[in-house]
């Protein structure tokens, strides 16, 4: 009988790496939005991704009327091979910096207008903008998320 050598231990990036490997369709961008009403409009984002091809997912989750499933989803994005998340939300537009907050992964938030729009949407702008030093969220025009998207496809280098 040959020699058996001894099994090294895979660190956990490594075995993050294997686990990228064998599956290439799970998504790689999370497209979150705080309300149903913000859908048509964050579709864009993923028809874009969809155009280039990139894996993606797309979640309606409130920072304010659902906290905790805001905290899970950016918690475990890592985890479940996402490498950038699209946060859109109008008005009080906390979620980008919600999402931001649980997770290290690059989150470009996309302010959008709608029928509540205080100030032309400058309500929803400031509020994703104006994160505290530490908790970067990139933020991209009034309701635009087709940018949102080809940046998120810039980072992943796609
Ligand atoms: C925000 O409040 C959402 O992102 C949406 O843009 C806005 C209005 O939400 P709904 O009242 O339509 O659910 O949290």
């Amino acid at each position: 009988m040959g020699e058996v050598s001894p099994i090294t231990p895979l660190t956990e990036v490594q075995t993050r790496a294997q686990l990228e490997e064998f599956d290439v369709d799970s998504p790689r961008v999370g497209i979150v939005m705080g309300s149903e009403s913000d859908m048509e409009s964050m579709e864009k984002a993923a028809r874009e991704l969809q155009e280039r091809g990139i894996p993606h997912e797309l979640q309606v989750m409130s920072a304010h009327r659902e906290p905790d499933v805001v905290a899970d989803y950016a918690k475990n994005a890592r985890m479940r091979g996402l490498r950038v998340i699209i946060a859109g939300a109008g008005i009080s537009a906390a979620l980008p910096g919600a999402v931001a907050a649980h997770t290290d992964i690059p989150v470009i938030g996309v302010p959008l207008s709608g029928r509540l729009t205080a100030a032309g949407g400058l309500d929803a702008i400031l509020s994703i903008v104006q994160m505290p030093p530490g908790v970067p969220v990139a933020c991209v025009g009034l309701d635009n998320p087709r940018n949102a998207a080809i940046l998120a496809a810039q980072i992943l280098g796609a």
